[in-house]
C-alpha cells in the first residue's frame, strides 16, 4: 500500500461555507486540519487530483464536529469520511439517492414493455435487503420458470456490483456482462449516480426497465400474476389504504432507518435515526401482540418488507450499523414474526448468511476498515 508524505494544503485548501460553520479562527483549523488529515493518509484512496476536485466540492466533509452525545456541546474536530458522500446532508444525515428507472410492464402487447414469459430477467444481490424483496416476491407468486435471475458477488469494490462465478453468484448469463453497470450504461450513457440492485432488464429491448423493488413487487403481483401459478395476493385491495400507511412507516424508520443510523456521518443524525428506528419496532412489537401478521393470519408485502431487514438486524445492523439499543431475539412478537415467515416455503433458499455478512462487512470499507466479519451470532432459528 503506498503511503504518501505529508500534503501541504494552502489554505483555500478548506471550503469557505464549510470553515464558516466552525467557531475557530480560519488559520487554526487548516493548521488542524492539516496535521489530522496527513495523519489519516494512510492508503491510497487519495491522490493529488483527487484533492484538487475535493477542494472545488464544498460538501467534502472532510473535518465533522464529533460531540460527545447529541446533547453535548463538547467538541473534537476529526477527520472523517462518510460511505456515499454524494448523499450526505449537511448536517450528517444519510439521504438516499431516487431510484433512476421507473418504466413500467403492462399486460398491454403495444406498450414498450409487454408482459411475456422469458422476456424479463432480475439481476439481484442476495445481501441486499430491497433485492430480497423482489427475489421473495418473484418466487411467492411462482414465477421462476417466468422471469430468471443472476446473482451478483456480494463483495463490491470501486467498480460497482461485479458478475463473477462464486459460491451463490454467477456470471450473467443473459448479456455477458462483467458489472452491473454495464446495463445502467446501456440504459442511459449519462447515468452516473450510484449503481444499485434489483433492476429488472428487459432481454428485447436490451435495457433497464426498473430498479424500485416497490415497483418490481407491484409488477409481480399485477401484470405477471396470470405466468405464475400462486394464488398469494401481496396487495389485498380491502386493506389498500392502511397497508400503504403501514409500508411507508416500515420504509421510513425501518427498512432505510437501520441505513440512516449505520451511514450518518455526526453524531445527532445518528442518535435520532437509531431512536426512530426502535421506536418503530417498539410500535411494530405491540401490533404484532394481536395477530401473527401486521394484517391479520397471512403476510402481505408490509410484512415481506419488514422481514427483509429484520432478517439482517442481530447479524449485521445491530453491530455493522450501531442499531444496539435491542436485539430482534429481544422482541418476542417480532422475533416469531420474522421466524414465521422464513420457515415458509420458498423462503429459506433467499436467505443467504454468507452473503449477507461478507457485503455490509467488506464493502462498507469507512465503517468497517479491516473487513474483519465476525463470526457470529448464532442464530437458533436458521
Ligand atoms: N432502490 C432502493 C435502493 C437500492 C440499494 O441501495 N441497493 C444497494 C444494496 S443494499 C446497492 O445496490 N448499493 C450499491 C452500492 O452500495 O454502491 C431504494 O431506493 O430504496
Amino acid at each position: 500500500m503506498r503511503v504518501p508524505g505529508p500534503i501541504d494544503f494552502p489554505a483555500e485548501f478548506f471550503p469557505l461555507p464549510l470553515a464558516s460553520r466552525f467557531h475557530v479562527p480560519f488559520v487554526d483549523l487548516t493548521e488542524r486540519f492539516r496535521n489530522i488529515f496527513n495523519s489519516n493518509l494512510r492508503d491510497d484512496r487519495l491522490s493529488s487530483p483527487d484533492l484538487s476536485g475535493m477542494l472545488n466540492d464544498a460538501r467534502t466533509p472532510l473535518i465533522r464536529p464529533c460531540f460527545g452525545t447529541a446533547a453535548s456541546d463538547t467538541r473534537i474536530d476529526m477527520a472523517t469520511r462518510p460511505q456515499f458522500p454524494e448523499e450526505q446532508s449537511e448536517t450528517g444525515d444519510f439521504e438516499r439517492q431516487e431510484d433512476a428507472f421507473r418504466s413500467w410492464v403492462e399486460d398491454d402487447q403495444n406498450s414498450p414493455h409487454p408482459v411475456s414469459p422469458g422476456r424479463y430477467h432480475l439481476y439481484i444481490s442476495l445481501a441486499c435487503p430491497w433485492a430480497h424483496r423482489t427475489l421473495i416476491a418473484r418466487n411467492l407468486k411462482a414465477l421462476e420458470s417466468a422471469v430468471g435471475v443472476t446473482v451478483v458477488d456480494p463483495v463490491r469494490d470501486e467498480r460497482g456490483w461485479a458478475f463473477r462465478d462464486g459460491p451463490g453468484h454467477s456470471s450473467d448469463p443473459v448479456n455477458g456482462f462483467q458489472f452491473l453497470s454495464e446495463a445502467y450504461r446501456a440504459t442511459d450513457p449519462d447515468f452516473n449516480q450510484r449503481v444499485t440492485v434489483p433492476v429488472l432488464w428487459d432481454k428485447e429491448k436490451k435495457i433497464i426497465v426498473n430498479n424500485s423493488e416497490d415497483d418490481i413487487c407491484r409488477m409481480f403481483d399485477g401484470p405477471f400474476s396470470p405466468l405464475g401459478t400462486a394464488t398469494v395476493d401481496l396487495f389485498p385491495e380491502n386493506i389498500e389504504a392502511e397497508h400503504a400507511r403501514v409500508s411507508q412507516f416500515i420504509y421510513e424508520n425501518i427498512n432505510n432507518g437501520v441505513y440512516r443510523a449505520g451511514f450518518a456521518s455526526t453524531q445527532h443524525a445518528y442518535e435520532k435515526a437509531s431512536r426512530a428506528l426502535f421506536a418503530a419496532l417498539d410500535e411494530l412489537e405491540t401490533r404484532l401482540s394481536q395477530s401473527p401478521c401486521l394484517f391479520g393470519a397471512q403476510p402481505v408485502e408490509a410484512d415481506w418488507r419488514l422481514f427483509c431487514t429484520l432478517i439482517r438486524f442481530d447479524a449485521v445492523y445491530h453491530t455493522h450499523f450501531k442499531c444496539n439499543l435491542r436485539r430482534i431475539i429481544d422482541y418476542p412478537n417480532l422475533q416469531t414474526h420474522l421466524t414465521t415467515l422464513y420457515h415458509l416455503p420458498g423462503i429459506p433458499q433467499t436467505v443467504n448468511f454468507d452473503h449477507i455478512k461478507r457485503h455490509y462487512f467488506i464493502t462498507h470499507n469507512d465503517i468497517n476498515p479491516t473487513r474483519i466479519v465476525p463470526i457470529g451470532p448464532t442464530l437458533s432459528f436458521l
